[in-house]
């Protein structure tokens, strides 16, 4: 059976456990301890090792879901599993300072997994009259990913609904690449 493994990064609080709550269709493995960080992020728990969640898109399509918790994108761990992951979520809260500096590094940080699969961006906490940012982000990424456009999404982590279209427009593009490879 065909498999995706798609990695969710961001900073912490982006809403990485959230989305994945939200899109898995079995009961979510999540490692969260107490948040002593409330600088960083203003919420009662923050993930210390991995989120792990599976969606079926299909009969025959599944996908594996990990979130990176957000303090940790350059263990050792993280470049095991980008070497399997074909697609990479880069989650960002419009509310953090400076989002699109904080997707630059994030999206830096897992850039190889966003060239040989796809990529794409959602941002969380999107008020009425944010009226640059996602050019702002647009740019960001396009700095670390020059060869071709990335998708930028304004969405709430914790719809389904949104975060399923999320999912379906990166899988869309991960197998049209696939699809278009040329034979090595
Ligand atoms: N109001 C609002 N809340 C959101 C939105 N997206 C996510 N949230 C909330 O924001 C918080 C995000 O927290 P987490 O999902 O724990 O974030 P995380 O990225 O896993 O953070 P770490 O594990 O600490 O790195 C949760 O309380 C969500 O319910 C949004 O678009 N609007
Ligand atoms: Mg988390």
């Amino acid at each position: 059976m065909p498999e995706h493994v798609i990695l969710f990064a961001g900073p912490m609080g982006a809403g990485k456990s959230t989305a994945i709550r939200a899109l898995s269709d079995i009961e979510v493995i999540s490692t969260e301890a107490t948040n002593t960080d409330r600088a960083g992020a203003d919420k009662d728990t923050t993930t210390v090792g991995l989120d792990y969640g599976e969606i079926d898109l299909g009969p025959d399509e599944k996908v594996r879901l990990y979130g990176v918790p957000g303090q940790s994108r350059f263990d050792f761990m993280w470049s095991i599993l980008q070497e399997r992951a074909m697609g990479l979520v880069v989650l960002v809260s419009a509310t953090m300072p400076e989002p699109e500096r904080l997707v630059h590094e994030h999206l830096s940080a897992f850039a190889p997994v966003a060239r040989r699969g796809g990529v794409v961006i959602g941002v969380t906490h999107v008020e009425p009259g944010m009226t640059d940012l996602g050019d702002r982000i647009v740019q960001a990424a396009h700095a670390v990913i020059p060869e071709r456009p990335t998708p930028v999404f304004a969405l709430d982590a914790r719809d389904p609904q949104q975060m399923r279209t999320l999912l379906l427009s990166l899988v869309a593009d991960i197998e049209t690449r696939i699809a278009m490879a040329v034979p090595s």
